[in-house]
């Protein structure tokens, strides 16, 4: 078999760039992880050239027989995992695990009470720009102006105004717990349906950090790569009453062949997920998350709703003189990864906003602890707190790469890229 650096020198070349990327970074974007080797093994297998429309044992194509053991070790495993009745593993990813509950039970124009985005909901949870938003009649729901948490009395007042059919609970950008008991009384008064899409903490829920959404939600959906540290995709967990239904709105109705490739990698994510080890490693991802909120505190720095009880913080720069962007740029050149994102009642567009968001998942993967995350606390506030000090720039990009080089990744992986990098250099000069 010919190499990718034999058949592809420029696509190799731009993989080693972005290997040498994640691991020479610090990565704290909240909703990105590391996955394992062996999670990376599966997905890029064999498995990725089989069509198996359908569901085990009932397929439309011949040759399935393996793709049947591998779905059904990924549901048995998923169902374990969160103590589901039912679990899909085929949604490609968030997005469709929401469009397929949507689908599942409402009609275009029927009313669906979600998170604002701006306050750290979703796209697909009813943005207008998301096919979630121009299909359905969407209210939202936000945080309280003073504690920044989720506004339970508007909630249940708005419930009762708009009796929507689907309450959609879950966030992509919330720093606390989520009290699915209550959303559920609410959906309960209203005679609405509960959907919970726990894609940024499944991890913390499988590992039993968050209270789960399973006693509560008549449908959950999530995404199998952040918290969960999985391959990048989705499912949706519910009851037996639900399955052919929601069987029949994933496969026809929006989607055609299971990449079985990530099939096979999400039943390995699963697997590890069901180890003591995933539960530790879910432990220190909100002891660093917790570590990281003191130390930006202390130096001055608001955190909205005060803190985090999960595994990211959001910090409101407004009072730096920085916008989210501008701390997003000064914190990538001295190679932390972040992202921009908008603050409740933010008066900055999309594009700019005053906050960042920064979370721990990855990092911990990468093995950091407290005492790291206090030092790297202390680089971010440094950072900020002067912006246009190119030195202290250079100074701690060096801090970081020592920190990375501590905490190495993908060592074999990378070992394999270097030795057949020199492979096919030497064929190179020789040809
Ligand atoms: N884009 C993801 C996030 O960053 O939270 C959500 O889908």
């Amino acid at each position: 078999m010919r190499e990718l650096c034999e058949t592809d020198f420029e696509v190799f070349q731009v993989l080693k760039s972005e290997i040498d990327r994640q691991t020479g970074q610090l990565e704290m974007i909240a909703s990105e992880n590391f996955a394992s080797e062996a999670v990376m093994q599966a997905e890029g297998s064999v498995f990725m050239n089989k069509y198996a429309e359908g569901y085990p044992g009932k397929r439309y194509y011949g040759g399935c027989e393996n793709m049947d053991v591998v779905e059904e070790l990924a549901i048995n495993r998923l169902n374990m995992l969160f103590g589901s009745e039912y679990a899909n593993v085929q949604p490609h990813s968030g997005s469709q695990a929401n469009m397929a509950v949507y689908f599942a039970v409402l009609s275009p124009g029927d009313t669906i009470l979600s998170m604002d985005l701006a306050h750290g909901g979703h796209l697909s949870h009813g943005a207008s720009v998301s096919f979630s938003g121009r299909l359905f009649n969407v209210v939202h729901y936000g945080v309280d102006r003073e504690s920044e948490t989720i506004d339970f009395d508007q909630v249940f007042e708005l419930a009762r105004t708009h009796r929507p059919k689907l309450i959609v609970a879950g966030a992509s950008a919330y720093p606390r717990t989520i009290d699915f008991s209550t959303f559920k009384m609410v959906a309960d008064e209203v005679g609405a349906y509960l959907m919970v899409d726990m894609a940024h903490i499944a991890g913390l829920v499988a590992a039993g950090i968050h209270p789960s959404p399973v006693p509560f939600a008549d449908f959950i959906t999530s995404t199998t790569h952040k918290t969960l540290r999985g391959p990048r995709g989705g499912f949706i967990l519910s009851t037996e009453k639900f399955s052919r239904l929601l069987n029949s709105q994933i496969f026809p109705g929006i989607q055609g062949g299971p990449l079985m490739h990530v099939i096979a990698a999400k039943a390995v994510a699963f697997k590890e997920a069901l180890e003591d080890e995933f539960k530790f490693y879910c432990q220190q991802v909100v002891a660093n998350a917790a570590t990281l909120a003191r130390v930006l505190k202390q130096r001055g720095f608001r955190l909205v709703s005060g803190g985090t009880d999960n595994h990211l913080i959001l910090v409101d720069l407004s009072d730096k003189g920085l916008t989210g962007s501008e701390a997003e740029d000064i914190l990538e050149r001295a190679g932390i990864t972040v992202n921009k994102n908008a603050i409740p009642f933010d008066e900055k567009p999309p594009s700019v906003t005053s906050g960042i968001r920064i979370g721990t998942p990855a990092i911990t993967t990468r093995g950091l602890k407290e005492k790291d995350v206090e030092e790297v606390a202390n680089y971010i506030s440094d950072l900020l707190l002067k912006p246009d000090d190119d030195n202290l720039v250079r100074e701690i990009r060096k801090k970081i790469k020592a920190i990375c080089e501590a905490h190495p990744l993908y060592t074999s992986r990378l070992e394999r890229y270097k030795k057949s990098l020199e492979e096919c250099e030497k064929q190179r000069i020789h040809k």
